[in-house]
């Protein structure tokens, strides 16, 4: 079990961008950009060729020749039940070239069929639950940007193929303002020839960003229910009728199916076969980031069964279901966030806070092509995820920003737009403070600043510990050694805390093995015994209570580690905190 769930862990990115990340995200936008166009170039030649063969009458016949030659390319029952594919040779090449294009092995995804079947990966207690017939109906809004045809048409035909007709209203389709010549002209056509009306297609005349494009899709739906999905989605069957039955039975329910993994590369249906009981709910990170988290066992407790819907305290964000009249009430969404992030973390807080709750419904899966860069662009290279955060901080966290801003120094006051609304709406909805959620939503919450002796940055000669930016996808990693930054960030913040954890967020250091040479300090998940995780400050130094071991800068330079050794009046053994509590 225990190495299913690491790979589950390893295999779901982080929905963050974190600063440093920034400029990155203007070369991968101006990486992506090149190479699509080299690809146009080649389509368009390529085009040329075959009009020169068979000059199409119309436009129309265009399209239709397109979509046949794409329906040629399907292999029958590749993928099938969500076994992985491994592509060989030239196809190999082309697949591996292309994911710096797309994100995903879009050579692949363009030969398995639309309506490959997926593996049942439900609890097998789900068969016993039953359904009322009378359920409220759904309108499926899924919104996208340049998102690649085959991982899209798929997502929809999954929906029509796993949803019961009379349940499934409609499938909005909000296209923001993708400029991939297949997704203009020809998916008009796809929709009128291939699809029943009831999927409709929104087109946005300018990019607006997926919360907007959101918004805009959820103006326009007529269901009882709106259900959010991205567009690479693939559902397992009955994934839409747990759904609506909770929001039946609990109007302000906010529901998240089980987000299961799609390979990227080989598209295998990921899920852990030898533990169907197993799913993790949204945790977040004080620089605003969310994670994932274990179910704890006050909650397994609770909901009473392992297919009962489960309390998460935040949810990922593009998956799931709430009452459309609800979701207006509670405040939809904060229309002034751009592109992407953050939107994710602001729903969650305003809904507990606001008198509702987020739950996961165990029965109802859904998996997701996790994409490891945005294939995408980011108008004006700004890092939308850090200012939509900053917004929801200044709204939600009341005193609680300013642990936000201990891990994020570059927002601190930073043109953030305008909240007046969005403040109005807290205090319109009579909501809760921030303290409130965390201790009755998220009781589990790590609060760096409260319990601790030390905390900020724990510095030796000129450098300080930090993560570098290892453990975000929930791995252990080495304790690091840096430059201390001039004040403190996310990857360089840490706390001692009252009960002897040295720790950043989830992951406390301990030794593993202190007969190794040099003896390795380990950032690993905190299991709240003590044991080889408990440290102790004495005279400066950090010793680990069970070896004797002390915290030892001297091989920084050369490893950037922080490593163990016998305790001695080294200067390299002394620590200084930004922050003493004591
Ligand atoms: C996750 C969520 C995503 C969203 C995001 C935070 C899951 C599985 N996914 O990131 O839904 O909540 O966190 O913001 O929980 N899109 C547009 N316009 C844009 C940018 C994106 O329409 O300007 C579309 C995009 O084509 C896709 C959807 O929005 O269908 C989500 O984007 P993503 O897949 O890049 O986000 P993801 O999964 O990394
Ligand atoms: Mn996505």
């Amino acid at each position: 079990v225990s190495v299913t769930l690491l790979v589950l862990s390893i295999r779901r990115p982080e929905n963050s961008l974190a600063d440093e990340e920034e400029a990155e995200v203007v070369i991968i936008n101006r990486r992506v950009q090149k190479l699509r166009k080299e690809l146009q170039r080649q389509a368009s030649q390529a085009l040329l060729g075959s009009e020169l063969r068979s000059m199409p009458s119309n436009i129309e016949d265009q399209y239709e020749a397109e979509i046949r030659d794409d329906e040629l390319m399907k292999v029958p029952r590749l993928g099938d039940n969500g076994v992985a594919v491994i592509l060989q040779g030239e196809e190999a090449k082309q697949a591996e070239k292309l994911m710096e294009v797309e994100a995903f092995n879009i050579v692949l995804s363009d030969k398995i069929p639309f309506s490959r079947k997926l593996p049942d990966a439900r609890n097998p207690k789900c068969k016993d639950l039953t359904y009322d017939s009378d359920l409220p109906s759904a309108s499926v809004v899924i919104v996208f940007t340049n998102e690649a045809w085959s991982s899209l048409i798929r997502t929809v035909h999954s929906v029509l193929n796993g949803s019961p007709t009379h349940l499934l209203k409609e499938i909005v389709l909000v296209d923001d303002c993708s400029d991939r010549r297949e997704l203009q002209g020809r998916l008009d056509y796809y929709l009128r020839t291939r699809l029943p009306s009831k999927v409709r297609l929104l087109r946005l005349t300018e990019r607006t960003g997926l919360i907007r494009a959101r918004l805009a899709g959820a103006r326009s739906a007529v269901g009882s229910v709106l259900v959010f999905l991205d567009a690479h989605c693939e559902v397992v069957q009955n994934w839409l009728e747990p759904l609506l039955q909770r929001i039946k039975e609990k109007r302000t329910a906010v529901l998240v199916p089980i987000i299961d993994v799609i390979d990227d590369k080989t598209f295998e249906y990921m899920y852990s076969k030898s533990s169907l009981d197993f799913f993790q709910v949204g945790g977040f990170t004080w620089s605003g980031h969310f994670t994932w988290v274990v179910v704890p066992e006050a909650e397994k407790a609770r909901r009473g069964s392992s297919v009962a819907p489960t309390r998460s305290p935040t949810m990922a964000g593009g998956l799931f279901a709430i009452e459309r009249n609800y979701f207006w009430e509670i405040g939809s969404y904060d229309s002034q966030m751009d592109v992407w992030g953050g939107e994710n973390l602001e729903m969650s807080f305003r809904v507990w806070q606001c008198g509702g709750s987020l739950e996961t419904i165990p029965c109802s899966r859904v998996g997701h092509i996790f994409r490891s860069f945005h294939p995408y662009t980011f108008p004006g290279g700004k890092d939308t995820h850090g200012i939509n955060t900053a917004r929801m901080v200044e709204v939600w966290l009341d005193e609680y920003k300013s642990l936000f801003y201990m891990h994020r120094p570059d927002l601190l006051g930073r043109d953030i737009g305008d909240l007046t609304e969005r403040v109005n709406l807290k205090k319109r909805l009579k909501c809760k403070p921030f303290r409130w959620y965390l201790q009755n939503v998220y009781p589990g919450m790590f609060i760096p600043t409260e319990n601790v002796e030390a905390f900020g940055q724990a510095q030796n000669h000129q450098r300080c510990l930090d993560n570098l930016q290892k453990g975000t996808n929930g791995e252990q990693y080495e304790l690091g050694l840096y430059n201390c930054h001039p004040k403190a960030t996310s990857s360089q913040f840490f706390s001692l805390t009252l009960t002897g954890e040295l720790r950043q967020e989830n992951f406390c250091a301990e030794i593993q093995n202190p007969l190794a040479t040099p003896v390795q300090v380990i950032m690993f998940h905190c299991h709240g015994q003590k044991g080889n995780q408990e440290w102790r400050m004495e005279d400066g130094k950090l010793k680990n209570v069970r070896t004797d071991l002390c915290l030892d800068a001297s091989d920084g330079q050369r490893s950037g580690k922080v490593a163990a050794a016998e305790c001695s009046g080294s200067l390299w053994q002394t620590w200084t905190w930004s922050n003493s509590t004591t």
